[in-house]
């Protein structure tokens, strides 16, 4: 039980005592379950040492229920409101914008306890006979279903990642000196993923299944043979395993990588010279005489083609690309020098502008820049231009004292309001490095109102970066509607750069639009969006999804050096 996971369980007490209408106690857990989550030890160690009742808004009842979890690895007091609600009200409680209160009333008026049912209940316009419910809270329940839907098991990049790596070592670690990979669209840096995929090569392939099957999260498993095992893991988490013999690897990591699409086109390439392809190797048609197949560099070449990284294998023009000599050279994580965006215990982040310096410098970067959201945004701590201009003191001290391993950059991000203003006088952005405009409220403005909105901010003269340009939030939240297109023009002739947004449920630019910008000419800036030090790895994140959107190293911004970005953006204040 690590902290996400006690974290979930009093979330999840939270909204079952909001569903029945009890006040004030699910705030205290939400509050219990936000400090758990932001805890920089383990919960478990915390427990033991007795510290955990020094957690903030961790009183004597939730610290007892923080025993009970971490000893017994469950909550009775869960199991019983949840026998108390219907299951399938908990699921409503998932569609983006339906709320407690909403549910409640939902399944009180019209008795509806599942998704299924209140999505009948939208289409046969029942909802519109209750109180405060119109055609326009319709069709945004609509929507959230939809949102809901296509999220339908999927999960994020970030979340998987470390668990497929940490499930790969362990394999590594029972069987070693063998070549071993991820493959499917993790390998591929999709933005969520279905199921983890694992390929290993050995001429022990049950060795290689009994250390698959027996490693710790496995909670089920699925199906388990000498060369193709599943497991389900605890957090839900479906992993395939894949063996094959050492001269097929390089086939069957190109295979199972896919996309399916991909692997068309290179069949077909295949077909028009005389080649058989499968997870086993290239074959010559008719005479069956394998060509290729323990490198994957060799599968290709076969083909005629050059490697093609597994970012690009979407069935968008790579392989054409690959034909035509064409393939983009992709920006790479060591190119990246800096994080862009990072919020700190000055608005609504946990950590300190030193402690962010610090563990920053340890990762080898060469900068950071210190955003923390401007006054409108109360709810995140906003800061207001006083509070601002004393923190530029504080950054300026510990970029002084840093100043031989990092630069520290000033910055802001500053809200764009409804009406296009930022929030911030000009006067005030200009005495800073870094400024991202995002926006953070009614995201539901029509089409052509959020597209002038927010060129009226990039025409500011005072933006360097537009923030989660989309604003979406996967599996909760659509993007936003806005022209990107007009964006993108509008900030081409401005020099605005667009943020790659690498928190792991945004990835806004995501991959299609970040190589949208790059054909208008707009470089993009990758931020990790961090409220901790633990967040700053997902800086990876957002190298991927500008790989999957073709950018080469002089598309991102992060990749220059600190003096040049700075020389870049002091532009804006001549
Ligand atoms: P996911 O898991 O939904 O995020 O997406 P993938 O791409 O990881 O798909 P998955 O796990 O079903 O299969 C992994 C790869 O194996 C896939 O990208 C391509 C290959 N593959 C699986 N089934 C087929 C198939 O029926 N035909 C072809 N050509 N390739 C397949
Ligand atoms: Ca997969
Ligand atoms: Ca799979
Ligand atoms: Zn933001």
């Amino acid at each position: 039980m690590g902290n996400p996971d006690v974290a979930r369980i009093f979330y999840e007490v939270a909204d079952l005592l909001e569903l029945q209408g009890v006040s004030f106690k699910p705030q205290a857990y939400r509050r219990a379950a936000a400090a758990i989550e932001q805890l920089e030890v383990d919960i478990a160690d915390a427990v033991r040492e007795g510290r955990h009742k020094e957690i903030p808004g961790v009183g004597a009842a939730i610290a007892k229920k923080i025993e009970e979890i971490v000893d017994t690895g469950r909550l009775a007091y869960l199991d019983e409101l949840k026998s108390e609600v219907p299951a399938g009200l908990l699921e409503v409680l998932m569609i983006p914008d339906v709320g407690p209160k909403t549910a409640m009333q939902l399944h009180r008026e019209l008795g509806i306890s599942s998704v299924a049912e209140l999505k009948e209940a939208v289409e046969s316009h029942r909802l519109q006979s209750l109180k405060g419910f119109g055609a326009k809270t319709e069709e945004r329940i609509l929507l959230g279903i939809r949102t809901l839907e296509s999220s339908g098991g999927r999960t994020l990049l970030g979340e998987a990642r470390p668990v497929a790596r940490a499930y790969l070592a362990h394999v590594m670690a029972c069987v070693p000196d063998v070549p071993a990979s991820i493959c499917g669209s993790l390998r591929r840096g999709r933005d969520t993923i279905g199921d983890i995929d694992i390929l290993v090569a050995s001429d022990s392939p049950d060795e290689v299944s009994e250390a698959f099957a027996s490693y710790g999260l496995v909670s089920e498993v699925l199906a388990r043979g000498s060369t193709k095992s599943s497991v389900l893991l605890q957090n839900g988490l479906q992993v395939d395993l894949r063996v094959v013999e050492a001269s097929s690897y390089g086939a069957a990591l190109q295979y199972f990588t896919g996309s399916k699409e991909h692997n068309v086109i290179v069949r077909k390439i295949g077909v028009e010279r005389g080649l058989k392809v499968n997870e086993y190797g290239v074959f010559e048609r008719g005479t069956e005489r394998p060509v290729a197949g323990d490198s994957e560099e060799s599968v290709y070449e076969a083909l005629g083609l050059p490697w093609i990284p597994p970012e690009l294998r979407e069935d968008a023009g790579e392989v054409s690309a690959a034909l035509d000599g064409k393939l983009p050279s992709l920006v790479d994580a060591s190119d990246i020098r800096g994080d862009f965006h990072i919020h700190t215990d000055w608005s609504d982040g946990s950590d300190t502008i030193e402690e962010i310096a610090s563990a920053a410098a340890n990762l080898g970067y060469e900068f950071v820049a210190i955003t923390d959201h401007s006054q409108s945004l109360t709810i995140a701590n906003g800061l207001s231009p006083e509070k601002l201009r004393r923190q530029l003191g504080e950054i300026g001290r510990v970029g002084d004292k840093h100043a031989d391993d990092i630069t520290v950059f000033s910055g802001s991000e500053v809200d764009i309001k409804p009406d296009g203003s930022l929030d911030f006088p000009s006067s005030l952005l200009r005495e800073l490095d870094v400024v991202i405009a995002s926006i953070h409220s009614k995201m539901k403005m029509p089409k052509a109102d959020m597209t002038k909105r927010m060129t009226k901010a990039l025409e500011s003269g005072d933006v360097d970066i537009l923030g989660h340009p989309t604003a979406r939030i996967i599996g909760r939240r659509e993007p936003v509607e806005v022209d990107l297109e007009e964006i993108f023009e509008v900030a081409a002739d401005a020099g605005v750069a667009m943020e790659v947004n690498a928190f792991p449920d945004r990835l806004d630019l995501r991959d299609v639009h970040c190589r949208l910008a790059k054909e208008h000419g707009v470089p993009v800036a990758i931020g990790t969006d961090s409220h901790s030090v633990r967040h700053l790895e997902y800086l990876e994140l957002g190298t991927i999804t500008a790989r999957r959107g073709w950018l080469e190293k002089g598309d991102v911004l992060n990749t220059f050096r600190p003096n040049d970005i700075r020389k870049r953006l002091s532009g804006r204040r001549s």
